[in-house]
């Protein structure tokens, strides 16, 4: 324990005289909440840990470096109180000086600097290496304003920014001592000198990337803290062409200020502009530059040569955002530390291993050669380079395979394929699910498969069950602890003790009665924010995610349009009442996705204005899903809804938070549902639709037609004809819907598994009334939630991927002192 309750008061009260100058009783919540990390920080001695990365010995211990654009940390004190093993302390102390702790918590924004699951995983990743004490450091950027804030205004998605940095984010540490130049534009002079090529990048545009870090806890880890480090563009001298200013030319004065603040203003950029894409790819060069000269900076200081480079460091590259790893570290090896092609080559394949995250092609990122030559040119000479002698190699190789070369080979048709040049710069390539992997190595990879079969493996995502199920939901973790003790906290998979009480019904009774309690929470939320009255006693069937076609939100509002159909002729059909809870936002520019947001709060508005249902529906769009919000929802829900096009969605990772919170997963053969049926079993899950190998038949050979689905079957005809009957009001708003099911062919086949997706959720809605029943799968979903934690999901990588040790014995953190 760090503290005992009156040694935190002294400490606290002694703090905050020293910031504010004033007892604490006089300051602002927002002053008491700096303060209070302010001492965690300094008792944690957490600027020294962050600097020395933990490191004291002379000889060096692998370090782990997770490259992402995205990072969802979320919010951090309350968090991190738990796994210091001090919230109790820490409450009761501030409770006796006159604070509510909540009060403080609430004061810290949700820094939300990522978009969906693959933000929250790379968090999540950092936060199991830090329990594991895995030496293992985040890389990204601090985008000042983050992803963005959704309002919902006249049903409509409107995006404002999310300001997260206004007030001083006290978790960060500046660190400008380790501040870099990062090059852009200009070009390259080629010179001989003593019968050697060497290269000198000249003219270029420098960028100050200034480092902040922020010091990621592990759960009663406290001998290892890693470190998360965003990188924040500035400009490298005075800001101000003073010059044009004097001439009036105002905008021109600023213009390299603002150019080069814009690669750490927002994530995703809007891309369909020449300037859009040329903003990305500058923040992709600027965080891997950053991020690769701190490594090179830090090795240098513990060994006198690059050969042991790939024993001591291991660069793990979270989708193709910062695969510019693979040319950038050749280039330092080639071009500061004098080594040959040769050389710089093995260590770099021996020390990158890359993630890929997603078989949607839209996602594969390219890159324009013209664009790329004329910001990064020295970058442009060395991918150039490695595509040559790619293709020399397998024309050695394969001779007679030109079309296999032209398939895999890094540039082509005036493109440079980032998952090409990240397969080919690494030692291992990972798809996140079983299903997912197979797929690349089946189709989207299958090329690269046939070449590098030793680099493919899978590496099914995980999720902090510590976040998740500790700290999300308090209530039912006590019930867990109170039947079979803690262990479950550090070793996920004891969660499967509980499977004896599957039949136990005074447990599954309390378990019900948390799980009416986490509804309530939310209930009260919504009807704070939305003055929207819900029923905790409905079931609660959710949907929170990233809205995009091919997670069919469309399905589930077609499925509700359905039932509300169906109600309105028949009040007295037996179906349990039901809140339907959706959350999500929408890249700016899709406006597809947008329709869909407006369709489910249309028929929100539509079914939570009708008197005539009695409260037997309702449905609910809360906006600005975030971290935050999804601790509350998650405890909450009874089903969580999984319905993604077989084949599409590459893992899922919300499917394991809702299972180890006891909710029944209603969901298609798709990404991890697979893996979490096989946990769980046929009973204990409800699955419907096509299966992958289907989908991706169709996708070949053509067949589908939805037309005949939408003929063929009435119930469903009437609902998509609604779209644009005038049933949901006069304006065209949903026609491109309805074309994309019927013009296009329906492309997601949401047509096609409807009639299995409004049936299977008929029976689990059935199911829900069997109490004990239902209980009881609810608890086994629990019980078999554990292998879905990050820790198992990063014992994984850290043993057959980067090759580091980890502790497998962790302590509490109440049996450690500090
Ligand atoms: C995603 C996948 O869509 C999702 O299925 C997966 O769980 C996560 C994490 O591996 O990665 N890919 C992606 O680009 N985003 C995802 O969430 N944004």
């Amino acid at each position: 324990m760090i503290w005992l309750k009156d040694s935190f008061k002294k400490a606290y009260v002694e703090k905050f005289i020293e910031i504010q100058g004033s007892m604490p009783n006089t300051g602002t919540s927002w002053e008491k909440y700096r303060a209070l990390v302010v001492l965690i920080k300094e008792k944690m001695k957490i600027s020294q840990a962050a600097e020395s990365m933990n490191d004291s010995s002379p000889d060096q211990e692998k370090q782990v470096y997770y490259f992402s654009l995205e990072f969802l940390i979320g919010k951090l004190l309350s968090y991190y109180l738990i796994n210091l093993g001090i919230k109790d302390v820490v409450q009761e102390g501030l409770e006796e000086l006159g604070i509510d702790l909540e009060d403080l918590i609430a004061e810290e924004n949700d820094a939300a600097l990522g978009n969906g699951g693959l933000g929250r995983l790379s968090a999540c990743y950092l936060d199991s290496m830090a329990f594991l004490g895995i030496p293992g450091q985040g890389n990204g950027i601090r985008y000042k304003y983050g992803l963005f804030q959704q309002k919902i205004v006249n049903g409509f998605q409107v995006e404002l920014p999310d300001n997260w940095l206004k007030n001083e984010y006290p978790w960060e540490m500046r660190k400008s001592d380790n501040t870099v130049v990062v090059k852009f534009k200009g070009h390259v002079r080629t010179e001989s000198i003593k019968g050697k090529l060497t290269f000198f990048h000249e003219d270029y545009e420098p960028v100050l990337a200034v480092p902040y870090d922020i010091p990621m806890l592990g759960y009663g880890n406290l001998n290892r803290i890693n470190n998360l480090r965003l990188w924040s563009a500035e400009p490298i001298k005075d800001d101000l062409d003073w010059v044009s200013f004097n001439q009036g030319d105002y905008s021109k004065a600023v213009a390299y200020r603002s150019e080069v603040e814009a690669i750490s203003y927002i994530l995703y950029p809007e891309d369909s502009s020449h300037a859009g894409r040329e903003l990305r790819l500058r923040q992709e060069y600027f965080f891997t530059a950053a991020g690769l000269s701190t490594i090179i900076r830090y090795f240098k200081k513990k060994n006198n040569s690059f050969s042991g480079f790939a024993r001591k460091v291991a660069i793990h590259i979270n989708d193709t955002h910062p695969a510019l790893c693979v040319p950038e570290l050749m280039r330092i090896f080639m071009d500061e530390e004098d080594l040959g092609w040769d050389e710089a080559w093995n260590i770099t394949v021996n020390t990158i291993s890359f993630t890929n995250h997603t078989i949607l092609p839209e996602a594969l990122e390219k890159w324009p050669v013209e664009i790329m030559k004329s910001q990064c040119p020295r970058i442009y000479m060395i991918i150039e380079e490695i595509d040559r002698r790619y293709r020399e190699e397998m024309h050695h190789m394969h001779p007679e395979k030109r079309d296999l070369i032209e398939h895999t080979a890094i540039i082509r048709d005036g493109q440079i394929h980032m998952a090409h040049l990240a397969v080919i710069g690494s030692n291992s390539v990972n798809g996140v699910a079983e299903l997912h992997t197979k797929i690349l190595k089946t189709q989207v990879l299958k090329d690269f498969y046939t070449i590098y079969p030793y680099k493919f493996n899978n590496k099914t995502n995980g999720v902090s069950h510590r976040r998740f199920l500790l700290e999300a939901n308090p209530d039912l973790s006590r019930l867990i602890s109170e039947s079979i003790g803690e262990d479950w906290i550090r070793q996920s998979e004891s969660l499967e003790k509980l499977l004896p009480y599957t039949s136990d019904t005074a447990f599954l009774e309390k378990l019900a009665d948390v799980k009416y309690h986490n509804k309530c929470r939310l209930a009260n939320y919504i009807n704070d924010k939305m003055n929207i009255q819900v029923d905790p006693s409905s079931i609660f069937d959710i949907q929170v995610k990233r809205i995009h076609a091919y997670k069919r939100q469309l399905l589930n509002i077609l499925k509700i349009m359905d039932l509300y159909n169906r109600w309105r002729e028949d009040p007295s059909m037996d179906i349990y009442p039901t809140t339907f809870i959706f959350g999500g936002k929408v890249a700016p520019g899709y406006q597809y996705a947008k329709s869909i947001i407006k369709l489910i709060t249309t028929m929100a508005q539509r079914i939570n204005t009708d008197p005539a249902l009695g409260g037997k529906m309702k449905v609910i769009f809360l906006e600005n899903f975030n971290v935050s919000l999804a601790e509350m929802i998650y405890p909450a829900a009874d089903i969580s809804e999984q319905i993604s096009t077989a084949s599409q969605e590459a893992s899922g990772t919300g499917n394991m938070k809702f299972m180890l919170n006891g909710a029944i997963t209603l969901g298609t053969l798709d990404g991890a549902n697979v893996e979490i049926r096989r946990a769980v079993g046929d009973e204990n899950i409800a699955i419907f639709g096509l299966k992958a190998n289907e989908v991706m038949n169709y996708y070949q050979w053509g067949g589908y037609k939805s037309w005949e689905e939408y003929q063929n079957f009435p119930r469903l005809k009437r609902v998509v004809d609604q779209l644009v009957d005038g049933s949901l009001g006069s304006s065209n708003e949903f026609a491109g819907i309805y074309e994309s099911l019927l013009r296009d062919n329906d492309q997601y086949f949401v047509l096609k598994d409807f009639r299995s997706y409004t049936d299977t959720w008929q029976k689990v809605n059935l199911w829900y009334q069997h109490k004990l029943s239902w209980a009881s799968s609810c608890l086994v979903n629990i019980g078999k939630g554990g292998v879905f934690s990050s820790d198992r999901a990063i014992k994984e990588y850290a043993d057959d991927i980067w090759h580091v040790p980890y502790q497998n014995e962790i302590p509490g953190p109440q049996e450690q002192s500090g």
